[in-house]
């Protein structure tokens, strides 16, 4: 186990970016500490160890940052090999596990993004590509129980932060994910019933309500 001190994450509560980071520390047994960012006043750490983007989530192991959700996961799991492995080992299959989790960045964000943001004909594209998203995503997995096959993996951890985010995406949309796939749905129950999923995915309806909040304040509407 690692001393406290030489983990920490900085993060904020709905984002998916961050839940990613938080389960991969949770699936190796990571102790850290959790410091969170208010991102419309960013702290002097925050932009001194992200000058870059400036953005959330970011790792600091022994006083050095890590950027870059997906990058963080795969730091994670190289630096603390021994338990829970989450890319795979074959050349290949690590390529395969990369592919399918920039994918979940290229298309399942942009998309569900857009449902939420976008109104009328922009909203009715936003749902038509995210649930399509979603069905690609469905057919890479197959019969398998998780996309990392018997085990869960990197994959799972790029996109099953997206779970809590489903009710804010089906609200705004007027549609049910679980409808169009079923199979995605019973992976993410699947998932949950991880310890280190289930106690880091944010409550969907909190979740919603602060993105009512701030639609609100952003007047988005
Ligand atoms: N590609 C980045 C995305 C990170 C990201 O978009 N973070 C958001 C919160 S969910 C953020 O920090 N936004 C603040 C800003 O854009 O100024 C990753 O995977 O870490």
């Amino acid at each position: 186990m690692e001393d406290k001190a030489k983990v920490i994450l900085l993060g904020s509560p709905f984002s998916m970016f961050m839940m990613r980071v938080k389960i991969a520390l949770a699936e190796k047994g990571i102790k850290y500490e959790y410091m969170e960012e208010d991102l419309t006043n960013k702290s002097p750490l925050l932009q001194e160890m992200n000058p870059i983007h400036q953005k959330i989530p970011v790792l600091i192991h022994h006083g050095r940052p890590i950027c870059e959700s997906l990058i963080i996961v795969e730091y994670i799991d190289m630096v603390w090999q021994n338990n829970a492995p989450l890319l795979p080992s074959d050349p290949y299959h690590r390529a395969q596990a990369r592919f399918w989790a920039d994918f979940v960045d290229q298309k399942v964000y942009h998309s569900s993004k857009r449902v939420w943001t976008s109104k009328g004909e922009e909203r009715e594209v936003a749902k038509k590509d995210f649930l399509e998203s979603l069905k690609q995503l469905e057919e890479f997995l197959g019969e398998k129980p998780y996309f990392g096959g018997d085990i869960f993996g990197f994959v799972d951890v790029a996109l099953i932060p997206f779970y809590c985010w489903f009710y804010t995406y089906e609200t705004f949309g007027i549609f049910k994910v679980e409808e169009e796939c079923p199979k995605l749905i019973s992976w993410a129950k699947r998932c949950m019933q991880k310890k280190s999923v289930s106690e880091t995915l944010a409550d969907e309806k909190e979740l919603y309500e602060s993105v009512l909040e701030y639609k609100k304040k952003f007047i988005l509407d």
